[in-house]
């Protein structure tokens, strides 16, 4: 099949689902072309059967703001055209949802029919989409994609509590490739970060609000009043620097490493000991997912699908959202004795493996060949 991937070429998790989507896809035979604004930050190398499309927006004085939405459309319709795309996937709904709806409507100009499936995330729907600036138009453009997939039944449910639904919303969970997410040995790096056999406790993120970062250090100075510890802050974001603040705060410097963005946040994950998502809003958690599949089990909150990944008291525990002090004694219960940590680091990759590429992808495979058949011309 010849497939089309729309989406943000960022760090965070529509993007890096997406690429591993497409990239899987590309090993199992599928032409795939991505069309975003940038390199996706995850496709790195060069893969027989994928490309990429860059679209780059004109600059005009005129344009406060550069129109890039007229931008993709354009690309869309170029792309489609000249490599016959069978299939476009967009993940994100704003607005690669609305561009796709337009790109098709000028296709169908041409002669040309081409379906789309639009993946929901979590943020498109729950923070930005149900906002009134965008909510008319994300409802309208999930209403008129051909098919609709939310990476967990949790978003699923959101979607059709917040908009007026028309069409079957089909979950397909975030998924993990174990060849490259597995807990390898890197004791040199465990050794550097925490040279008295000291524990790791990780988190990953882009550090907005949502995220609830802050949190993670509470949790973390509680952690560390009773266990030798350290912590990683993994990614980048808008509130990095209160987050340093709080920890110069708090006195905790020597003991929180900030390492910025990272490609190769597996390598980190294999030295953690306990991951931690005390997220405000989560529709999947898909970090949490990569550190399970490191055999790093996960103190999260309660939020979203967070319950479909984090089985309280056996891949970790949850709590509700802000309850710093119960979070920060269920790390102490998992990481105080070998044995128990042993047995939720086995317990995490055994809930991980249901979420392995090679059974979500044919979902994926299958949903696409359905939409093809019943796409209304
Ligand atoms: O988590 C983020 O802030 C990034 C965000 C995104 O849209 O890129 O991730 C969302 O999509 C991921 C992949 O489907 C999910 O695993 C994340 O849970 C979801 N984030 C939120 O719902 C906050």
């Amino acid at each position: 099949m010849r497939i089309g991937i729309v989406c943000y070429p960022t760090y965070g998790g529509s993007g890096v689902l997406a690429t591993e989507l497409g990239l899987g896809l590309a090993k199992r035979g599928h032409q795939v072309h991505f069309i975003t604004y940038r390199r996706p930050a995850r496709l790195t190398h060069f893969h027989e059967n994928v490309f990429y499309h860059e679209v780059s927006g004109e600059d005009y004085p005129l344009f406060e703001y550069p129109p890039y939405d007229t931008a993709l459309a354009s690309k869309l319709v170029d792309v489609v055209k000249f490599e016959k795309l069978e299939l476009l996937h967009v993940h994100y709904a704003i607005p690669h949802a609305t561009v796709a709806y337009l790109a098709k409507k000028i296709l169908l100009q041409h002669g040309q029919y081409l379906p789309v499936v639009t993946t929901l995330h979590g943020t498109d729907i729950t923070l930005v989409g149900s906002n009134s600036t965008f909510s008319p138009v994300v409802e309208f453009s999930i209403n008129k994609s051909d098919g609709v997939t939310a990476v967990s039944e949790s978003l699923k449910k959101q979607t059709t509590d917040i908009f007026n639904i028309e069409n079957e919303i089909k979950v397909i969970y975030n998924f993990i490739d174990f060849e490259r997410f597995r807990k390898i040995d890197k004791d040199h790096f465990k050794k550097a970060i925490a040279p008295n056999g000291e524990r790791i406790l990780a988190h990953v993120s882009n550090f907005r609000k949502v995220k609830r970062v802050e949190d993670v250090i509470q949790i973390f100075k509680k952690v560390y009043e009773k266990t030798p510890s350290k912590l990683l802050l993994i990614g980048d974001g808008p509130e990095r620097h209160n987050l340093e603040e709080l920890c110069r705060k708090i006195g905790l410097c020597h003991e929180v490493r900030f390492l910025g963005k990272q490609d190769a946040v597996e390598e980190l994950l294999a030295v953690s000991d306990l991951f931690i998502m005390p997220s405000a809003s989560e529709s999947f958690g898909l970090a949490a997912l990569e550190a399970m599949a490191c055999e790093v089990p996960v103190i999260s909150s309660n939020a979203g699908g967070l319950p479909e990944v984090n089985i309280h008291g056996k891949t970790g525990f949850m709590s509700d959202v802000g309850n710093v002090e119960e979070m920060a004694h269920f790390a102490n219960e998992i990481i105080a004795n070998e044995d128990t940590l042993r047995a939720f680091r086995k317990n995490a990759l055994e809930h991980a493996k249901t979420f392995d590429i090679s059974y979500i992808l044919p979902q994926y495979e299958a949903y696409y060949e359905e939409i093809l058949e019943t796409a209304v011309y």
